[in-house]
Order: C-alpha cells, then structure tokens, then sequence
C-alpha cells in the first residue's frame, strides 16, 4: 500500500496562530508537487503552502478561517507510484500578494466567526462579450493567492477589477467565477455597480481639468466592500438622541489626574462603552444577530464592543472583549492599549473578531451628529458626536447642561423604531448617572 505523507506548515519565521483564508483541497483531490493546498495570511503576506509530493488527497486538517502554526498538519496525502520530493523538509510558502508592512492581518470590521460571504459582492464586469485589458499594475496589487492569479490569467480575468467576497476581502476563485458569469451575461454594468444595481455614471474627469489617480489602500479596499455589503443589505434607519453629560463630565475631571497617575486616560469614551454594555444587558436584541438563514435571532450572551479607530491605514475596529466585566478603568486601559496597536498597524486579527455592538466616536474630532453605518452582521451601532454646552429647560427656566450628541443606525429588520428610542432613552439616563457608571463590576 502506498505511503501516507503528512503536509506540514513550513516554517514561516516569528509567525505562529496564523489565519487560514482559504482551504484549496478537498478528500479525494490529486495533488502535484506544489499543488497549493491551503492559503494563509501572516501580518505582512499572503501564502500558498504547497504540496511536497503527487498523490491524492485523504485528510484535510485545516479548516478555512481557523489559525495554524509552523509544523501543523496541513493535510495528509496517499503518495502517488513516485517518490515524494521530500516530506520532512517541506519548500518553503510561496508569497503572493504581499501587503504593506504596516498593514494589520485583518480587515477593518472583522466577523465574530467565519461570517456568510456577503450576499452580493460588489462585481464590476464590462459589458457582455467585451473582456476588459488587462490592467498589469491593478492585476499585481489585487489580493488573490497565486492558484487565483492563475486562475484569472487562464480566464483573461483583470483581477484588479474584481472585488473579494472572501475572508478579509480576498478573491477567491468563486469571485473571479461570478465575475465571468457577470461578463457572459452582462449582469453588471459599470464600476462600484454590484449585481443588480443601477451604474454610477462614468465620467473623464481629466476633461474637466488636472487630476491625480491614487490607488486605494488595501484596508480602505476592504473596509469599502464591507460597508457596501452592510448599506445594501441592511435597511439602516438611524435614531438621533442627546444625553445630558453635565455630571459625568464633571466626576471625570475631578477624576482624571488621579487615573493619569496610575496610567490610565479616563476619556469620555470608557463611560460611553459602559453605559452601552450596561443598556444592551436591559436590550439584549441590540447584541443579538440574524442567523445565515435570516429566520431567526442570535443573542449573544457576551459582550464584546467595537470600537471605530482612525488610523493612519484607514478605519480599523478593535474589540473591547468582555467589557462587561470590566470597570471604567479597565475598559478606559484596554482602549488606548488597542487604539495605539491599531494606530501602530500591529493590531492582530483576533483583536478585531467577536464584536457584538460597535461605537463610532468623532467626539474627539467635532460634528453634531451622522449616520452609522452598521458592521454587519450586528445590528445596531452607537455614533457620538461632540458635546456641547447648550439651554436646557428646567423648573421653569434655561440653565447650560452639556449634552452628548447620539446617533444610533438599527438594522430595521431586526430592530423597531419604539425599541430603538427606548434603548437611546435608556443610554442618555445611564450616562446622566456617573456614579452608577462608576460602580464596581459584579
Ligand atoms: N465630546 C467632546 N469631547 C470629547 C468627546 C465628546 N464626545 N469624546 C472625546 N472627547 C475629547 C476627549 O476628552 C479628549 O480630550 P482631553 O484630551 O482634553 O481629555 C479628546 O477629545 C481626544 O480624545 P481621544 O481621541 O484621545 O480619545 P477618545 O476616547 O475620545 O477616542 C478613538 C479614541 C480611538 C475612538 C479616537 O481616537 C478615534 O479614532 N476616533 C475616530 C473614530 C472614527 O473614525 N469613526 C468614524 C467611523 S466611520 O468612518
């Protein structure tokens, strides 16, 4: 009987728990020296890990969307008649399109879990029967594994105009497969057009005057079809609320020098987070998910908060894990130790999975208020704008009380208007009360 080989993750440097965004092989494939096998992504490239001998495939040990580390398993292969190159001493990853350095593993809104590819990646084919020329610079920069890029030479695919409904905004090879069918029957149109969608106009803009073309970068890339996929899928409506803040502020000032001393920046945006854990704890429906069938509603019974981050690479979002067990303090630590990581381009992915509910801060920057846009699949998001002085009416007459701007989008699917202005109503009384927010955590 012909020898069972074990495929083993070459050694990849300092990497370890590295992500798997794509499984290439099932049970019963024939394999050939470096048939890739599965697809990982470090913080700095994406690579193939390719077979080491000809056979068929019997055992695939990995899983798309897990991690694996050098020397796991990859997969197990019955030898083919030949000699295996050699099974000890596996070649080394192929690197395929490497990502900037300073660009984190993962994509701005990372799912919990393996999220369902997005319904409708944004395909941009040419018209019917008019394959486009091949843009050689797109076709490098696109975020494909080399058996992709292969795929897509085969095909006459320009893989710069193809957009990744894989994991992180990767094409795969279903994507560059739509695309083609959308060619075949002309089912899209013009760019930023998905399926079914009427095309922007295109316009020659150097027509009008100087122009500069600049490519995007690759987490605005991905951040682009995520919030797409979310504003096409989710009929946002956003509740606009204010809470008055005059009390917080003010325990937070008498507070702050003392947390600066033990290190710690007590910014508005840690009481924020905990009157939201404390709201969603009363709403358990604004942590909740519609499951991939959309008949039924996932709660989750963890608390796990997003938090937008502007960054130098684009917007990313972290995640405060178990912010419901965590003080003010804590959550006020965990947030600058994550923005800086995310500000530094070192943010692994896993500190962007498993959010539950996100906030979006532009306090710090200004603005009045705006509309979220949700990071599917959640179902709500919290926006907060900057705070300002303004009358309040009490007991008969205008006093000046610091008001909080909310802005809360709801996937209106999931979530009714009445139960959106309860939970912003719930959320303003939580913040006008610092010393509940400033109570221990049970
Ligand atoms: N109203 C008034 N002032 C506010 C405020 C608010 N709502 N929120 C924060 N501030 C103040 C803070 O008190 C701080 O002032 P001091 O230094 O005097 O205390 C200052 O603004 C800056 O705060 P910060 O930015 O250091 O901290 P933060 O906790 O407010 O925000 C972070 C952290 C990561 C959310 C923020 O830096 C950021 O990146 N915001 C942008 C998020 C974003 O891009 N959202 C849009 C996503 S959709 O494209």
């Amino acid at each position: 009987m012909s020898q069972l080989i074990e495929m083993r993750v070459p050694d990849m440097g300092n990497f370890k728990d590295v992500d798997v965004i794509d499984v290439l092989v099932k049970p019963g494939d024939a394999v050939q020296v470096d048939t890739p096998l599965a697809t990982l992504e470090t913080e700095k490239a994406t690579m193939d890990v390719p077979a080491t001998a000809a056979g068929v495939v019997e055992i695939v040990h990995v899983v798309k969307g897990g991690t694996i580390s050098p020397g796991d398993l990859v997969v197990s292969v019955r030898a083919a008649d030949a000699a295996p190159v050699t099974a000890a001493a596996p070649a080394a990853p192929q690197p395929a399109a490497a990502v900037p350095a300073s660009a984190p593993a993962a994509p701005v809104p990372a799912p919990a879990i393996p999220a369902p590819a997005p319904p409708a990646p944004g395909q941009a084919p040419p018209a019917q029967g008019a394959p486009a020329p091949i843009d050689e610079a797109g076709f490098a920069r696109a975020y494909a594994s080399p058996s992709v890029r292969k795929l897509a030479r085969e095909l006459g695919v320009d893989l710069g105009r193809v957009t990744g409904g894989g994991l992180k905004g990767r094409i795969t090879a279903d994507d560059v497969k739509a695309y083609v069918k959308g060619m075949l029957t002309g089912g899209g149109a013009a760019p930023s057009g998905g399926p079914g969608l009427p095309p922007v106009p295109v316009v020659d803009f150097a027509a009008f005057g100087a122009v500069e073309v600049k490519p995007l970068g690759r987490i605005q890339k991905i951040s682009s079809t995520r919030l797409h996929a979310s504003w096409v899928n989710l009929p946002h409506v956003t509740q606009f609320d204010e809470a008055d803040i005059t009390d917080l502020e003010a325990t937070r000032e008498k507070l702050k020098s003392k947390a600066a001393k033990s290190g710690v920046k007590l910014t508005p945006l840690a009481f924020i987070m905990r009157a939201c854990v404390r709201t969603l704890q009363h709403f358990p429906l604004f942590n909740a998910s519609l499951d991939e069938s959309r008949q039924n509603i996932v709660y989750k019974k963890y608390f796990h908060i997003g938090f937008a981050a502007d960054t130098p690479n684009g917007l990313l979002v972290p995640v405060v894990r178990d912010a419901d067990r965590k003080d003010v303090y804590e959550l006020a630590r965990a947030l600058a130790a994550l923005a800086a990581r995310a500000r530094d381009g070192k943010l692994p992915a896993a500190d962007m999975q498993g959010g539950s509910f996100t906030i979006s801060s532009l306090g710090g920057i200004g603005g009045t208020a705006f509309t979220p846009i949700i990071n599917a699949p959640e179902v709500a998001i919290l926006g907060v704008s900057r705070s300002a002085m303004k009358p309040a009416y009490r007991d008969g007459s205008f006093v000046p009380r610091l008001m909080l701007p909310l802005s809360l989008s709801y996937d209106h699917r999931v979530i009714d208007g009445a139960a959106a202005a309860r939970f912003t109503t719930y959320l303003a009384a939580q913040l006008a009360d610092p010393r509940a927010l400033l109570e221990a955590v049970p």
